[in-house]
């Protein structure tokens, strides 16, 4: 019988797996991540792809003496099976189950947690100095995207490794796609270096060398002298920017043939200096819906594997949806208004905006600094860029958001989209920052929409306001308003006006965005124990409707506020700052957001439960806080 992915000792089982053996492997890995992530959801299409790859980097490299750099860590699946943990993935990105990306306090063989792009070759870099000055004996990996490779922090270690001559291999894992297909020049270089005649006929030269060798003990071969001809004649192909930032380029491999990788990554290991290996693979390889559709398997939840249809879509709009309709329209009617998305138009929306205004969509690649300062030159030549990006994404852009657009008042709008907890993707991906690291800015307005109708509405409020502007919504289908009967006329949007949904004496309850509809079940449980609550729309985070705090305070109503977002630095922050600095310093109020730590993954409302930010537990806070100071 077929031993079973978990039966294995890997990755010490590998060593004598002859190619035949790792090829069934690879039908076997495939076979169980599709069964696997059909039922947890998660990244398949990558994962799919870097089948061979991650077999032969584990046939070559003895983890976790020698260090492999995952960038962004989304296509560590195969990575975690080979390093033992098959069995766990039943649990993949659940409530205390294995993670989606690397975890160092998971595995040893895990090197680093990661979560965003472009960051391996830094990294790697600073392991293979370290390395050096400690004497050790090692080799250290980065495997990047070549969709990763479009973040400017992907040059910047390639220009200090290439400086430094640092003992370095960087895996170039070229699917010709980032999510969605990959843009920009780089992006054209590497399908030039894929085409390249040249490359064919020195690849047929280089096949043939490689296959006089017997496949078996990949290290005993690895100093054999024809291969690192054959592999210097084709490195001899400059290709131009690696090799002019002092790279030894070789490739493309094809990055889906095992005996191919692992000839060629044993020879990079015994190569002085840094060393590209540009390996071509295909995304989603085996499994025919993902192939075909790489952009809706990158990340997907659970799916029915026959069709490939993903089985819990949810009802209504999405606010990502909502968001790119409501823009394309308004991209009509005012010609000035131009999009940008770093990497993700479909995710963000944009994908409809892109088929109807196509020369006023900007896909700048995973480079979300580059897109707000980018967005800045569009705004000082008199067009309104309307930004979207993720609010975990944002967080690269600090910099020039501050500078670059409030500094000069530009009309810049930010849409953040996922802010709020995300769910299944963890500490790294949790849009739970941005009031944060937004509120302090000058010139910026801060806004959250509770519904789908306020989120167009603040859409259409941001081109009228012309200045920094940001509108934060969560990932998610948009509930209707609470409180609100769908036909009741809504208070028009007025800049740092809240707006009062339902009236109580004793309590005030303040929410943010999506935390209304907390905030309306806070209320229903309080009612019921004859706690009378009213319930305010906050609107806008900044600036803050300071008057009717004030005036809520002034009545010595409690005042509750609700966020999806950090405690530090966050809205209710601001709130009991505005009470303190107006003489209100004993105002009772309890501010309900993420403490001061990184949320795990899970499930979003088993999350919030687990931080007592679930109605329940904060309604039975409240009422012994209310009790004691009443
Ligand atoms: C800074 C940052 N921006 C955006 C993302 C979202 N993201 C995750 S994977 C990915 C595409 C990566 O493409 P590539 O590196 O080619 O890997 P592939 O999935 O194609 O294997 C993007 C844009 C991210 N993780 N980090």
């Amino acid at each position: 019988m077929k031993k079973k992915l978990s039966d294995y000792d890997f990755p010490a089982d590998l060593a004598d797996m002859d190619e035949r053996a790792l090829e069934l492997l690879s039908y076997q890995i495939r076979d169980f991540l599709i069964s696997s992530v059909s039922k947890t959801g998660g990244h398949l299409a990558s994962n799919l792809g870097v089948v061979e790859l991650s077999i032969a980097l584990h046939k070559v490299f003895q983890t976790p003496k020698d260090r492999i750099v995952w960038d962004v860590g989304h296509q560590t699946y195969v990575h975690k099976i080979l390093t033992g943990r098959a069995s766990r993935f039943d649990k993949l990105r659940r409530d205390g189950g294995l993670s989606g990306f690397p975890k160092r306090e998971e595995s040893p063989h895990d090197h680093c947690d990661t979560g965003h792009g472009s960051t391996s070759i830094s990294v790697a870099m600073g392991m293979a100095e370290a390395r050096d000055i400690e004497g050790g004996d090692y080799s250290v990996v980065a495997v990047i995207g070549d969709g990763a490779l479009t973040g400017g922090l992907a040059y910047e270690g390639l220009n200090n490794a290439g400086a430094r001559k640092a003992n370095l291999i960087v895996v170039l894992n070229d699917n010709e796609m980032s999510i969605a297909e990959n843009t920009g020049s780089i992006s054209r270089h590497l399908s030039r270096l894929r085409a390249s005649k040249t490359y064919l006929g020195l690849k047929k030269n280089l096949k043939r060398a490689l296959h006089e060798i017997p496949f078996v003990g990949v290290r005993l071969y690895s100093g054999a002298e024809h291969i690192r001809k054959a592999l210097k004649d084709l490195s001899s192909l400059s290709d131009g920017i690696f090799d002019d930032m002092g790279f030894r380029y070789f490739g493309p491999v094809d990055g889906n043939n095992i005996r191919d990788l692992t000839y060629m990554l044993s020879a990079a290991k015994q190569i002085d200096g840094p060393v590209l290996i540009h390996a071509v693979t295909k995304k989603g390889k085996g499994y025919r819906n993902a192939e075909i559709n790489p952009e809706k398997f990158h990340g997907i939840g659970p799916f029915d594997p026959a069709t490939g249809r993903e089985l819990c879509g949810g009802e209504g709009r999405s606010y990502s949806n909502i968001f790119g309709g409501r823009l394309t329209d308004m991209a009509a009617r005012d010609k000035r208004v131009v999009a940008i998305t770093a990497a993700m138009p479909y995710a963000t929306g944009l994908s409809g905006f892109a088929e109807r205004h196509p020369e006023r969509m900007f896909d700048v690649g995973i480079a979300e600094a580059h897109a707000v300062s980018f967005a800045a030159g569009l705004a000082l030549n008199g067009l309104r860029p309307f930004i979207a990006i993720y609010s975990t994404f944002l967080q690269r852009a600090y910099d020039q958001i501050l500078i670059d657009i409030c500094l000069q008042k530009l009309p810049v709008v930010f849409c953040i989209d996922r802010a709020g907890n995300v769910g299944h993707d963890g500490e790294t991906h949790h849009g739970i920052f941005d009031i944060s690291y937004l509120r302090h800015m000058p010139n910026m307005t801060v806004m959250a929409p509770m519904d789908g109708r306020e989120l167009e509405e603040m859409l259409e409020f941001s081109l009228r306001l012309s200045a920094p502007c940001a509108i934060r919504y969560p990932r998610g289908n948009a509930p209707s308003a609470p409180g609100v009967k769908s036909k009741r006329k809504r208070a028009p949007l007025n800049l740092g006006v809240s707006e009062r949904l339902l009236s109580g004496d004793a309590v005030e309850i303040w929410g943010v965005g999506k935390m209304l509809g907390v905030g309306e079940k806070v209320r229903g449980i309080l009612k019921k124990r004859g706690v009378s609550c009213g319930l305010v729309n906050a609107r806008f985070v900044k600036p803050l409707d300071e008057e009717a705090l004030l005036k809520a305070a002034a009545a010595g109503k409690y005042i509750l506020t609700l966020e999806d977002n950090v405690s530090a630095g966050g809205f209710g922050e601001s709130v009991v700052a505005l009470l303190n600095r107006n003489g209100f310093a004993s105002a009772k109020i309890s501010t309900v957001a993420w403490p001061d730590e990184f949320i795990g993954q899970g499930n979003v409302n088993s999350l919030m439960k687990q931080y007592g930010m679930d109605a329940e537990s904060i309604a039975e806070r409240l009422c012994a806080l209310f009790e004691r100071t009443t």
